[in-house]
């Protein structure tokens, strides 16, 4: 592994020699005016970063760079800083900062986050002190950044910001180039954790994944036996190349074939995960022939969702809930077979369809658990248990193993006397190897996913038979000012303004098995809106 240093940490070496005692201001207000924030520009450190117009973002690089620099000396860990804007249109591009362990940025860091990026450059210097003096950050500790971009024609400019921040505050870096956000999440984990992961690059990531595939789907592919095939929608982004060069470690019994892979399309345009869940349609660029196979990425590849055309020629998405329910039905089997009791829940928020919810807990006996949006609050919820599954509706989950689990289902796999729970134990050892538990990641989920169907010989039509979702419709309204919502009870009940809740009640009493909840985007300035009910009619009138 090499580590580089731009020729900003040359400079810095030359200018002061004290840069690791204290900090160079100077250099950090020179730097500052070379990546002038336009005037008026108020941004905030959202749900998932800064995510705005890329002609907008160049500041916001360069002040997460010395925000990441800080963080790292504080944590006395590596930190990662992520240049994307997911499934945003290609125009926009955004940025977060990964914590130790590979998860999102502490909230009190989105704080300093926000303040410093609306900063006027005369106030950096005092905001980076007033951060220094706050969290206790020893200057003399080293710094450590990973950075990773998405092929957003913007990202590369602006990852050579972040880069410019990181060197101007003395510390060191690696340029991951391009991949995909989860897999720059499982380098910042691998960087802090080396005994329990692999090595921190691309390539080790690949193998890893294969190895624990091959070894899972031993007994569902035999010699002889036709390929099972998937098509892979990668929303014309990062998806599409990371997909390429983990298929090579792949094998050959399951035939991906890569649409929409940035060569002719433009990124998320009419195609990828959030296109195809909120039209609910095939994306573009993709022939989808009956009863065949599909899936999207989105354009940084932490989302993945199935479909399919049935012979009628209709349309069947299997989301984030739909993924939740069978890795779930997987994981309480090889429970069961291992004859171990470790705690298992699922972890939704309230866009979950409410069949699915049902499914969970009336048929699988699954304890199910609703927070806030946003991957953040399914994360940390997830962390309570032995085996925490979590995914958003719209495609991002994963599942989480706590070490207590871990070490048990490696000894089992490795001791257990008993032939049939030994085998159930190393499929668990396996699945555990094969699911990136920093974050949802649509490769890795799309592997295991593919060896479950395998494995039970499951067709998409099968899963999508576990149970059949209510009609439902989502809705995003513009208001002057939606920080007027507020809610409560994992966004499913609003507390403000007064009256609005009643009359929402109102609305659902009119129709069969509704539900309906409004809640202010943490990512758009908009109001969204979302109705269930019996029929699809309903649920559209609801919701309107
Ligand atoms: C972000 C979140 C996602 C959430 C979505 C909600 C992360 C990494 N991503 O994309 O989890 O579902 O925002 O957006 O946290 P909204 O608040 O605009 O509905
Ligand atoms: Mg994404």
């Amino acid at each position: 592994m090499h580590i580089y240093y731009s020729d900003l940490a040359a400079f810095n070496s030359i200018c002061t020699v004290s840069i690791f005692v204290e900090m160079d201001f100077d250099a950090v207000a020179k730097y500052s005016v070379l990546h002038a924030k336009p005037s008026g520009l108020t941004l905030q450190y959202g749900t998932a970063g800064f995510r705005t117009k890329a002609e907008n973002l160049d500041h916001v690089m360069y002040r997460m760079g010395l925000l990441a620099v800080l963080r790292s000396k504080q944590t006395k860990s590596t930190i990662g800083v992520m240049v994307t804007a997911s499934h945003n249109p290609e125009e926009d591009n955004g940025v977060k900062l990964v914590d130790p362990l590979g998860e999102m940025l502490a909230p009190s860091w989105e704080e300093y986050a926000t303040c410093l990026t609306n900063a006027e450059e005369q106030e950096i210097q005092t905001i980076l002190s007033d951060v220094c003096q706050k969290e206790a950050v020893s200057l003399h500790q080293d710094a450590f950044i990973v950075i990773g971009r998405d092929t957003r024609p913007s990202s590369k400019k602006l990852s050579q910001a972040v880069i410019d921040g990181v060197s101007v505050l003395g510390g060191q870096y690696h340029d991951y180039g391009l991949v995909t956000t989860p897999q720059l999440h499982y380098m910042v984990c691998c960087w802090n954790t080396q005994e329990h992961y692999e090595k921190a690059t691309v390539e080790a990531y690949y193998q890893k994944l294969a190895k624990a595939f091959v070894e899972l789907t031993k007994q569902a592919f035999s010699p002889g036996d036709s390929h099972r095939s998937l098509k892979v929608d990668c929303a014309n982004g990062i998806g599409a190349l990371k997909l390429q060069e983990m298929e090579c470690h792949l094998p050959r019994e399951l035939l991906i074939q890569m649409y929409n892979n940035g060569t002719k399309g433009k990124l998320n345009h009419l195609c990828g995960a959030d296109f195809v869940k909120v039209h609910q349609k095939p994306p573009q660029g993709i022939e989808v022939k009956p009863n065949e196979r599909c899936c999207s990425f989105d354009g940084d590849a932490d989302r993945i969702v199935y479909f399919y055309n049935d012979a009628a020629g209709h349309f069947h998405l299997l989301d984030g809930d739909k993924i939740a329910t069978l890795i779930s039905t997987f994981l309480k089997e090889l429970l069961s077979k291992v004859g171990q009791t470790l705690t298992m829940a699922v972890v939704q928020t309230a866009y979950a369809n409410g069949s699915s919810t049902r499914y969970l807990e009336e048929t699988m006996k699954v304890p199910v658990h609703c927070v806030k949006t946003g991957v953040k609050h399914l994360h940390q919820k997830a962390q309570e248990f032995d085996i925490g599954v979590y995914f958003e509706a719209n495609g991002h989950g994963t599942v989480l193993f706590s070490k207590a689990a871990v070490e048990k289902i490696r000894h089992l796999a490795k001791e257990e006397k008993d032939n049939q729970k030994r085998e159930a134990a190393k499929m668990l050892e396996n699945t555990i190897d094969l699911i990136n538990q920093t974050v949802g990641d649509a490769i890795s989920d799309l592997l295991v996913i593919e060896a479950i169907l395998a494995l039970k010989g499951f067709t998409v039509h099968h899963w999508d038979a576990m149970y059949t979702d209510l009609p439902n419709r989502q809705l995003k309204i513009k208001v002057a000012d939606r920080r007027v919502i507020d809610t409560a009870d994992a966004e499913r009940r609003v507390v403000a303004p007064p009256g609005l809740q009643e009359k929402i009640d109102g609305l659902v009493k009119k129709y069969k098995l509704s539900r309906a909840f409004v809640r202010p985007s943490g990512t758009e300035d908009v109001v969204r809106v979302y109705a269930e009910a019996d029929t699809q009619e309903n649920a559209d009138t609801l919701a309107h």
